[in-house]
């Protein structure tokens, strides 16, 4: 591991509220010991009082992904902890991250004892643990969980890929960028079609299948795809963000570490 990444692994730069706490509180602990224990968020009262201590999200501002799991604890009002994961510098890939994402990737979210991965099953988790944005059925569980699985086959992947050519991450030539350009455009056309059927994804209600696809609508513009001409997507971008809770990236993700 590069040396700041180590140091930045160790101790955190925290926020003047959270110094006052010992950072030993909020400390994952090692893999090993995760395993051998009983999750302690399968043993807590599923909707009990909040506990500040409870969720640590590890992540990095500018990832929607990350951005997508601190959305769902901001709209569920749940405090929770932050540590920045310093993509830069690599420290995704380094051993003490891979214990908590084996796919070297942000977000991880440590619930308890255990560390949750892919953006979309930790909504679920949360959803299921927080009881909030679920279906209550049976059948509208699955059916948020098509929406899910489309928003990640078919939405997620061209506009996340837009974006990050935009910004000089990624390279490929024009071809690929329209082939992008189309299918999160035909994605787009999907939703709208929906849409002009309810207000809200998957139920009647705001589900955890409206924050999966706000987290990657919220970059749709930076991925220079204009949603104006659909409408319905655009009404719906405007209820969602009205709703109690909502912030944007830079409300909900600081820059740095921030312990609870
Ligand atoms: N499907 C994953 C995607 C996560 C993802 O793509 N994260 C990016 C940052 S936005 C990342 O960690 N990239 C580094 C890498 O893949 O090596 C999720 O939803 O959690």
């Amino acid at each position: 591991m590069a040396k700041t990444a180590k140091k930045a692994a160790k101790k955190p730069e925290v926020k003047k509220a959270a110094a006052k706490k010992p950072l030993a509180k909020a400390k994952p602990m090692p893999a090993k010991k995760v395993a051998a224990k009983k999750p302690a968020a399968a043993a807590a009262p599923q909707s009990g009082p909040v506990n500040k201590e409870r969720f640590t999200l590890y992540g990095m501002l500018g990832s929607g992904p990350t951005y997508t799991v601190g959305l769902m604890l901001s709209l569920a009002k749940y405090p929770f902890s932050y540590f920045h994961v310093n993509l830069r510098e690599g420290q995704h890939k380094q051993p003490d991250y891979l214990v908590k994402n084996r796919y070297g990737q942000v977000p991880a979210l440590r619930d308890g004892q255990v560390y949750y991965v892919q953006s979309a099953a930790i909504l679920q988790h949360l959803a299921d643990e927080l009881k909030k944005f679920d279906g209550k059925t049976e059948v509208e569980k699955n059916r948020i969980r098509e929406w899910l699985f489309w928003q990640w086959d078919k939405l997620a992947v061209p506009v996340f890929r837009l974006r990050a050519r935009a910004r000089g991450i990624r390279q490929f030539g024009d071809e690929v960028r329209i082939m992008y350009d189309t299918e999160a455009k035909a994605a787009l056309a999907v939703l709208e079609n929906e849409l002009a059927k309810s207000e809200w994804i998957a139920t009647r209600r705001p589900t955890i299948a409206d924050v999966g696809v706000y987290g990657v609508l919220r970059y749709i513009a930076e991925a220079n795809i204009d949603i104006t001409p659909y409408p319905n997507v655009s009404a719906w971008k405007k209820r969602f963000e009205a709703l109690p809770g909502f912030g944007t990236p830079e409300q909900i993700l600081p820059m740095e570490s921030r312990l609870l």
